[in-house]
């Protein structure tokens, strides 16, 4: 079999992987040297990718309210009640919701239906909870959603200040070439973030900014350029409008707002107004903000006023959260844009590009953005929405109320791979084919258009993206607009269309593509055109406003919208984890993905824990106006006082209760549109529970009876984490409902007095399942008790190895799978004093490094512990 050159389908770096099919419906992956975006590199989750590509759990057929259907009958519905919809109360009653995940071409296909056709721009996406602050800034600095630099500046900085990004969990291909350049070249990392994140290891400086206060940090920068004479004097003349105001608003505004130290502040202003080669990179902590717009333009207005942008080490530098964030900002996917950057206010590019598509009617105003589009589907004004390759039930804010306006919407599809929170509310569900399944092409961080292509058959019934919207627009009458052989000819399509833009003056132009470039196409920087070719943006000046001169903006700071108080006293801040991907729809197939981090959880500091009587590891209901979820207490002065984090990934499938987006309130920007989900407001009180449990079998648990639960993947089958108000009765009777085995053999060893249980399932001398439970968190070698399933082990029930056994402990590097207590161990024992040492010693962190954070933290712990024995 041969490898296959195609790309990650996770982050947005947009890593080269080179897959091999092994000839039984898997594949095996492995990094492409040859892609500029990760020369070979692979994170946890890329290494991971051939766990997840198994049928189990996939939609495999069409589904009308919940029945199998055939794909004409399910198509005939979908086309006959938008018609409906649209004959009866016009275009805009119908909606598409898509995803940064989507490829170019099912986004083109999208796009083009909705608003050159239906002729509504009720078509927006799921980076309107990701990206849009970025493309509002970006729009109104430069006059067009251009990202100037490239990750070649990553390594010829000598700053990088990374703001509200967590690189190293979330980027960590990049973060490991940030690493490299440090190494290299002692590049100074500053991180702006109010918890001590992974990424504060490579920190030079680490600035627990106040939440939402960014805007007041650049402020005091850009008045630091002004007054320490590091203003380049000629770039603003030559090419900038607007530095005097922009200047005169931030002299107003208070850097005290911060928060910060006055010397961290200080030692920060230093480094940033004498360095010039200086990247700002930033993401979700400037972007999910009431005030996200803002805070971009208040980074910008310091890169045009020191004219440090689009020459190499140098810039700002938004990274992207998802696989084609970027390439759906081009296509147009957004409610407010049109394609190939093009503005949907402009009456000229809306004549262009519907004399392009030769199209019968076209969208002439912004349409609907995110969270607006859910509340008009909620009260009757969609009557037909087409949600595809996003799960909003989990991961829009106010979530709760998000899948209420699903259920009470007319009309609901959900085209998915896999059952999820959201598809159990549709009307129709529509299986679509999975990375690896299908071809077309996605755009990186750094403008790197890259090929996706098919390395597995098509799994049943399920369809591409693309196709099945060309199937509908075809049922809606309109066949010849929409008829393609294949995602190549959709492609060329669009790269003949963004030569129309390019002729109207926008940079998105790739019109020097073609069709018979697109089965071997390399990784590729635009523009690709006659006059240009990849490269930087901005260093000649010449930005895409009317006059060409980029805009610098007065910014006034403004913090969360939310105010904390005595009601509810916590900032809430949310994000990712290592080895999980937003809802687990695949990264929870992957055991070894699953055991870094197997609980939904929220991290407090541990003096509000201690006042608020919260004990380790036992569980919190948090609640806010909005919602509530019960999560694991994880103690730790990473975040600061009065503030608690919590990840964003656990679903109604994945935990009875830890689903955080019910707690986020839908509260956005006004400019771009974008929620505020790092700032909610939050209360916490113990959950007060009776007892917890954990529970490890072959099969997932049959029966989920308690008042909180959270499933994961382990190597040999299930592992639950049990807690509830009151004990069961009779706990071999629950044990029994909870696996699903009425007559299988069982152990057990039952502590009454002191409210504990231990019983194990066997058949044919092998452990089927086992169930721990106690009045207090249960305490045992989870690993090594998972491991024991399928095994013929009676000292099962001790939970912990016997002697000559070794526990390996939790997984902290996830590609090679080493635990924490291997780790610690070997650093007791052979005296290991570096990351280096240790990966020498045990190969932990020598393939993807995405753990050497937590290697270099528990070297950091190691001597208080010895000290402590
Ligand atoms: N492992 C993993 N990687 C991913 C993803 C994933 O699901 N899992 N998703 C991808 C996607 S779509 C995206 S968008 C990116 C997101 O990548 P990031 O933006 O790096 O990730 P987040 O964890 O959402 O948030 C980043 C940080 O913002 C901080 N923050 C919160 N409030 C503020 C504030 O007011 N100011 C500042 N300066 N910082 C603040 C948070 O504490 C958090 O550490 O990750 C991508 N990569
Ligand atoms: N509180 C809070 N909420 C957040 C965030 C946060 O930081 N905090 N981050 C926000 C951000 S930045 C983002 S990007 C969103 C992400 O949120 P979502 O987009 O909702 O998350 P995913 O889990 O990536 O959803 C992708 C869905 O597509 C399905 N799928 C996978 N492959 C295919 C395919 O080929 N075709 C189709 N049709 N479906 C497929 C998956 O099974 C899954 O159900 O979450 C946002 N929500
Ligand atoms: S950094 Fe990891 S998740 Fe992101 S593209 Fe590369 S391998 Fe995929
Ligand atoms: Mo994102």
């Amino acid at each position: 079999m041969t490898a296959i050159r195609t790309t990650c389908p996770y982050c947005g770096v947009g890593c080269g992987l080179l897959a091999t099919p092994d000839g039984k419906g898997g594949l095996t992956v492995k990094g492409d040297t040859a892609h500029p975006a990760n020369l070979g590199r692979l994170c946890s989750k890329g290494t991971a990718l051939a766990e997840t590509v198994g049928l189990e759990g996939r939609i495999l057929t069409p589904q009308i309210g919940g029945q199998p259907a055939t794909w004409e009958s399910a198509l005939e519905l979908v086309a006959a009640r938008f018609s409906q919809a649209i004959a009866q109360h016009g275009p805009d009653s119908v909606a598409f919701y898509l995803s940064g995940q989507m490829l170019t071409e099912d986004y083109y296909v999208a796009n083009k239906l909705m608003k050159g056709f239906i002729g509504s721009a009720n078509i927006d996406t799921n980076s309107r909870l990701c990206m849009a602050s970025s493309v509002a800034g970006h729009r109104r600095a430069f006059g067009s959603d251009t990202v100037p630099g490239t990750y070649e500046d990553f390594d010829n900085a000598d700053l990088v200040v990374l703001v509200g990004s967590n690189l190293a969990w979330c980027h960590p291909v990049l973060y490991q070439r940030l690493a490299a350049a440090k190494k290299a070249r002692g590049t100074r990392v500053v991180v702006v973030d109010p918890r001590r994140t992974a990424t504060c290891d490579l920190a030079d400086l680490h600035l627990p900014i106040a939440p939402g206060s960014d805007a007041a940090l650049f402020n005091a920068a850009l008045v630091a350029l002004a007054d320490r004479g590091a203003v380049d004097a000629r770039f603003v003349a030559d090419h900038v409008t607007g530095f005097d105001a922009a200047l005169a608003g931030a002299r107003a505004s208070d850097p005290a707002l911060t928060g910060l130290p006055a010397p961290d502040l200080e030692t920060f202003l230093d480094w940033f107004t004498t360095t010039e080669k200086t990247v700002t990179v930033y993401s979700q902590g400037i972007n999910q903000s009431s005030s996200g717009t803002d805070k971009v333009n208040a980074i910008l207005n310091c890169h045009l006023a020191s004219g440090r942008i689009g020459r190499p080490g140098m810039g700002p530098f938004s990274v992207t959260g998802q696989p084609n964030a970027m390439g759906g900002r081009e296509v147009g996917g957004l409610a407010n844009m049109l394609a190939c950057h093009l503005d949907i206010e402009s009456p000229a590019h809306r004549a262009a590009v519907q004399g392009f598509w030769a199209s019968p009617a076209m969208a002439d105003k912004p349409g609907l953005k995110a969270v607006d589009l859910f509340r008009a589907a909620g009260s009757s004004q969609i009557k037909a929405l087409w949600i595809i390759h996003t799960n909003p039930a989990v991961s829009m804010p106010d979530a709760d109320r998000v899948a209420q306006a699903i259920r009470d919407c007319d009309f609901v599809v959900v085209s998915d791979i896999t059952r999820t929170d959201t598809t159990r509310l549709a009307d129709v569900v529509l299986p679509a084919t999975a990375w690896a399944e299908k071809s077309g092409t996605v755009t990186n961080s750094d403008r790197i258009i890259s090929r996706q292509r098919k390395v597995l058959p098509a799994p049943g019934q399920a369809r591409d993206d693309w196709r099945m919207i060309a199937d509908v627009a075809t049922r809606m009458g309109w066949g010849e607009a929409f008829d393609w052989p294949d995602a190549g000819a959709i492609f060329a399509e669009y790269a003949a269309l963004s030569g129309v833009a390019g002729a109207l003056g926008r940079d998105f132009d790739i019109s020097g593509l073609q069709h018979a470039d697109y089965d071997a196409l390399p990784p590729t920087r635009w523009p690709v055109s006659t006059t240009r070719q990849g490269g930087r943006f901005f260093g000649d000046g010449q930005f895409y406003t009317p006059d060409a001169r980029a805009r610098m903006l007065p910014i006034t700071p403004r913090l969360p919208e939310a105010r904390t108080g005595k009601r509810y006293p916590f900032r809430l801040n949310t994000g990712r984890i290592r080895d999980q991907w937003h809802t687990m729809t695949r990264t929870a197939l992957s055991p070894r993905l699953s055991q870094h981090i197997a609980e939904p959880f929220v991290e407090v500091h541990p003096q509000d824990a201690s006042e608020l009587g919260l004990a380790p590891a036992t569980l919190a209901r948090v609640t806010s106006p909005e919602g509530s979820a019960i999560l694991r207490v994880s103690i730790t002065d990473a975040v600061q006082r009065g503030q608690v984090f919590a990840p964003m990934h656990w679903t109604g499938e994945t935990a009875a209760s830890g689903r955080i987006d019910a707690l986020i309130a839908g509260v956005t920007d006004p400019v771009s549109g974008q929620p505020e989900s790092k700032a909610a407001v939050a209360a916490l009180q113990p959950f007060g529970a009776a007892w917890y449990g954990f529970a490890v079998s072959a099969n997932a648990p049959a029966l989920l009876q308690a008042d909180y639960w959270a499933t994961a993947r382990h190597a040999a089958g299930h592992r639950t984490e049990l807690a509830g108000l009151e004990a069961p009765a009779d706990w071999e009777a629950y044990a029994r409902a909870l696996f699903g085995l009425p007559g299988a053999e069982c152990l057990s060893v039952l502590d009454a007095r002191r409210g504990g249980a231990r019983l194990a399932f066997m058949a044919g001398g092998r452990v089927l399942a086992a169930l721990f439970v106690a009045a207090e968190p249960v305490q045992l070698a989870r690993g090594h008790v998972a491991a024991q399933i399928g095994a013929d082990n009676p000292g099962l029930l001790a939970g912990r190895p016997g002697a000559g056994q070794a526990d390996p402990g939790p997984t902290v590097c996830a590609c090679l799978n080493v635990g924490l207590h291997t780790i610690t161990a070997a650093i007791a024992a052979q005296r290991l004093t570096s990351v280096e040492a240790i990966g020498a010693a045990l190969q932990a962190g020598t393939s993807c490094g995405s753990c050497k954070p937590e290697l270099a933290a528990l070297l950091a712990r190691m001597p208080r512990l010895e000290a402590a024995e």
